[in-house]
């Protein structure tokens, strides 16, 4: 019997998310094994900071309060009615590749695997903004997730809260998602409403949407002002710069990290994306960056917002240990950095992807 056919191996042929966290629920995609562009539904990461809500779909409503003319609330039979747009969105954690910084940091720590692609339905949120028409007084608007709980630092409960700045071309943008990839949102990715908003990373798109808040001063919560800003020294929040728009970055998903492969032809593959921009070259080295070599973009779509995957035909002649390296380009002029700006909270982490793999002369 050979090691192929054992008949454990059978069981092993489907994908499975891959935990970092079990309470909350924290699980990374395996996109070495994930070969659509699209991610599936059961496949998406999932990032929580809190226990799952209890969504009681009868008495849910959207309610529009604070600074608004004519606060107002909906219904998600409502909602539905309403004028709808599809998108397809990249949503990459802040945090993803923060198990690959150096020196190390604190939090969950993500290999490649926090990010995915999928197509998000709903209602414009500028189409709900106008209904209730945003006060002079304005200047951003609260979005409140119907998850809560105690955070490690503070005593008092807390719900998952965020903010936007009331930029005209980002709330235009934005999207009050009651769909993913043609079904109803899954309850662990924001059931019945989630905030989409293209090109920013992941802590942005609220889910659980329960509440909309216009304010006159800026939003001052934990998961606004403590977590999710750029700090170079624990504790130094006066030079706090908040994270936003997606840096452009890069995977190998093909071959994985410590792989054996054999000699002869091989397709290199992986994914690249980027925050408002689209990608515009990849370039993948074999020698520990030494020589770079163009990948082709092979995307099904080119739509701003979304990743893309990329290949590339590699003959190897000479057994060995290699070095392989991607690293991608945006239309903005964005490159990726060798080392990304090393922060204390490890966000943002778009340093250059790199794997180690092994070509022996014979392969067993
Ligand atoms: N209500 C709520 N929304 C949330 C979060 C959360 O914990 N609660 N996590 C945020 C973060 S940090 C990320 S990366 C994404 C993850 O979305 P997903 O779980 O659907 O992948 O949701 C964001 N929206
Ligand atoms: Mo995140």
């Amino acid at each position: 019997m050979t090691y192929q056919d054992l008949p454990s191996n059978k069981l092993n042929d489907k994908p499975g998310l891959i935990p970092r966290q079990m309470m909350p629920e924290n699980m990374e995609s395996p996109l070495n094994n994930i070969l659509t562009w699209i991610t599936p539904n059961e496949l998406f990461y999932t990032r929580n900071h809190l226990p799952y809500p209890t969504i009681n779909l009868e008495s849910w409503v959207l309610s529009l309060g604070g600074d608004f003319e004519k606060p107002i609330s909906f219904s998600y039979a409502q909602l539905k009615q309403m004028p709808k747009v599809d998108r397809y969105v990249t949503i990459e954690c802040s945090g993803n590749k923060r198990g690959l910084m150096e020196p190390p940091v604190p939090g969950e720590q993500w290999q490649i695997g926090a990010v995915g692609n999928a197509k998000w339905t709903g209602v414009p949120l500028t189409y709900i903004l106008d209904q209730a028409q945003i006060k002079d007084t304005a200047v951003e608007l609260v979005f409140t997730g119907a998850d809560s709980g105690i955070r490690p630092d503070m005593d008092t409960n807390v719900n998952f809260e965020r903010s936007l700045p009331l930029d005209k071309t980002l709330l235009s943008e934005c999207i009050l998602a009651w769909k993913m990839n043609d079904e109803p949102i899954p309850y662990k990715h924001g059931f019945p409403l989630r905030l989409i908003v293209p090109g920013w990373y992941g802590m942005a798109h609220v889910k659980w949407i329960s509440r909309i808040t216009a304010t006159s001063s800026p939003f001052k919560g934990p998961f606004q002002a403590i977590d999710y800003v750029y700090i170079t020294n624990e504790g130094d929040y006066d030079n706090a710069l908040p994270v936003t728009e997606m840096k452009v970055n890069s995977i190998i998903t093909w071959p994985s990290k410590g792989e054996r492969i054999h000699l002869g032809q091989h397709t290199l593959r992986g994914l690249a994306w980027t925050g408002k921009g689209t990608i515009s070259r990849v370039e993948i080295s074999m020698d520990d960056g030494m020589s770079w070599n163009a990948a082709r973009l092979t995307s099904p779509e080119h739509e701003p917002f979304t990743w893309t995957f990329w290949e590339y035909l590699w003959d190897i002649s000479i057994p060995g240990h290699y070095s392989l390296l991607v690293r991608a380009f945006d239309n903005k002029g964005q490159i990726q950095p060798k080392a990304a700006p090393w922060n204390a909270k490890g966000y943002g982490n778009n340093s250059i992807h790199q794997i180690s793999i092994t070509v022996p002369q014979i392969l067993h």
